[in-house]
């Protein structure tokens, strides 16, 4: 239990927003340095991600091996990985050893919702509130809520009177929903959808699948564990620990070398094949580097994987449907999927598509689309995230002169290497725009190097007797220069999804995470500190 009565104005040096990924290696850091730091989760447990996305069928589709922390050799020993893709309920379990393995928790405060921090000027501090009255004194500020936090929920005409249960996945009861013999749609066919809709199809009577943006996906394959495989992944540690840093997107493989022009069709098919058959995200994430910004080899590897789609559906209507035509391979999240395509092909799964037959509304009874209405027990909205800046969004910061986060971000969503924000002195931002996270990093890897390099700055300033930094607004427009430079190179920049904020209206079409590589970020992280925190006023 929280004390509010001793918490209350205890001056701190730190808060944490988030009990995740990020959240939670921050705290055992600072704490490591010696400082007070308070974590506060609108959660009821640890997990961030894990926590809240309960829904069936949740699993990484990063393996466990790179999808952990590093900090602690006894966590490395001690954590038995189950499989090489965990579920929900393992990622979450994992959380929890953590948290009690390094005596966490009682510097957590849970179900507590940061609603605003306000930066003082006179103090030089920041003053947070909470919705269970807990306010909080802190010199510096370290948002963890993750860069998928803050889900859309109410987006249909009508959503409200819906007679049945409508649930959406970031939001999944703990107690679960009993979905068995039910009559059940649901809206997305994203990660999260796939994953839904793979999972729950056998247990349902009946499964309408509403889909807007047919997606690729690439056939997972998931071992489980056992004490000999564990031994070996175990054996590799070492090499693992050095490889995810080097590699472009955080995983500790590494991409093709050769260009892919320069190799013969028939070999490129074959090294497709290969990839194809991995059973992980390495056709996408360690392939070729010019299925991002070639449109000819962008076109091959999608025709590729098209046909592969093609292959499993047994309705060439419905195989159609499900064949992505509007954007490359690629170039929006590609997710894994467990027999996907081949939930299709059961009797009791229908497809909607929304393209030709679009939602008018969700009534008392179901959902109804253009051609009419679809009777249902239960909705599934997969619908996604305002990603990115959401999470931001739902808190009323404050920085110098009072400046609103909300109002500056409607004008432009602007940070400093998604580390920092102009304007926000002492406000640090792990999985903000700009930085690899989210979409092109294994987020594991990001938050743990932006937990670091956060680590090192706020020790920097104590060792040199300083109490405030903040970027200069001209080391800002740098960044931003040299990330909109690479990503305007890209076919992702140029392609409506989460990554470029076209899921949400009036949302600025920009790509929001950097796209320059996980080295590149790193050696320009590091570059600012060697440098003293050039680009940044530290006083
Ligand atoms: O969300 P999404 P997600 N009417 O935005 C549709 C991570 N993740 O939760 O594409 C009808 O990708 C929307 O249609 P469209 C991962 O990074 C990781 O699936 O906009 N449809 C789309 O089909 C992922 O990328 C894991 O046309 C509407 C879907 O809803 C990110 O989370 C697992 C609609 C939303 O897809 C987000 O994934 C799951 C509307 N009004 C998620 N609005 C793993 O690691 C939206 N849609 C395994």
């Amino acid at each position: 239990m929280n004390n509010i009565a001793t918490l209350d104005q205890q001056p701190l040096d730190a808060v944490i927003i988030g009990a995740g990924f990020a959240g939670l290696y921050q705290l055992w850091s600072l704490r490591k340095l010696g400082l007070r730091v308070r974590v506060v989760d609108a959660a009821a447990g640890v997990g961030g991600t894990w926590y809240w996305n309960s829904y069936p069928g949740a699993r990484t589709d990063s393996p466990s091996n790179v999808y952990q922390y590093w900090f602690s050799d006894e966590l490395l020993e001690e954590w038995n990985w189950q499989q090489r893709y965990p579920d929900q309920q393992e990622s979450e379990r994992y959380f929890n050893y953590v948290a009690d393995r390094f005596d966490l928790r009682k510097d957590i405060s849970f179900n507590t919702r940061v609603e605003s921090a306000t930066w003082d000027d006179s103090t030089r501090r920041w003053n947070v509130k909470t919705d269970t009255g807990l306010t909080l004194n802190t010199q510096f500020v370290i948002t963890a809520m993750g860069p998928l936090s803050a889900p859309l929920v109410p987006m249909f005409k009508g959503q409200e009177s819906f007679k049945g249960r409508l649930v959406h996945t970031a939001r999944w009861p703990r107690e679960g929903v009993d979905l068995k013999a039910k009559r059940v749609g649901v809206i997305g066919t994203g990660a999260t959808g796939i994953q839904v809709v793979q999972t729950i199809a056998p247990e349902v009577a009946h499964l309408t699948v509403f889909q807007r943006t047919a997606n690729y996906a690439v056939p997972m394959i998931n071992p489980r564990y056992d004490d000999a495989d564990r031994a070996a992944i175990r054996a590799k540690y070492p090499e693992t620990r050095k490889a995810i840093w080097t590699t472009f997107i955080g995983f500790d493989i590494p991409g093709q070398t050769r260009p892919f022009f320069s190799i013969p069709a028939d070999e490129r098919r074959e090294i497709l094949e290969a990839l194809w058959a991995d059973g992980t995200l390495r056709l996408w994430v360690a392939g070729f580097a010019e299925v991002f910004f070639d449109p000819a080899a962008n076109h091959e590897v999608s025709e590729f994987v098209r046909e592969k789609i093609r292959e499993r559906v047994k309705d060439p209507k419905v195989a159609e449907i499900l064949t992505p035509k509007d954007h490359g391979f690629g170039t929006r999240r590609v997710p894994l999927e467990n027999g996907y395509f081949m939930t299709f092909n059961r009797p009791n799964v229908d497809l909607v598509d929304l393209r030709a037959t679009p939602i008018e509304c969700i009534t008392e009874k179901g959902i109804r689309t253009s051609a009419g209405e679809i009777e249902l027990d239960v909705i599934i909205l997969a619908t996604g995230f305002d990603a990115g800046t959401g999470g931001f969004l739902a808190i009323d910061f404050r920085g110098r002169d009072g400046v609103s986060l909300r109002e500056e971000w409607k004008k432009e969503v602007r940070t400093t290497m998604g580390l920092q924000i102009h304007g926000f002195p002492n406000l640090f931002t792990t999985s903000a725009p700009y930085a690899p996270i989210a979409a092109f990093c294994n987020a594991p890897t990001c938050l743990q190097h932006q937990v670091q390099w956060i680590t090192e700055c706020i020790d920097y300033l104590h060792k040199n007797d300083r109490a405030v930094i903040e970027p200069t607004a001209e080391a800002e427009q740098r960044w931003l220069a040299h990330h909109d430079e690479i990503a305007n190179q890209t076919l992702v920049a140029k392609t409506k999804s989460w990554y470029t904020g076209s899921n949400i209206e009036g949302k600025h079409f920009r790509l929001l995470s950097y796209i320059g590589g996980l080295p590149a970020y790193i050696e320009a992280c590091d570059k600012v500190k060697q440098k003293d925190y050039e680009g940044f006023e530290v006083s």
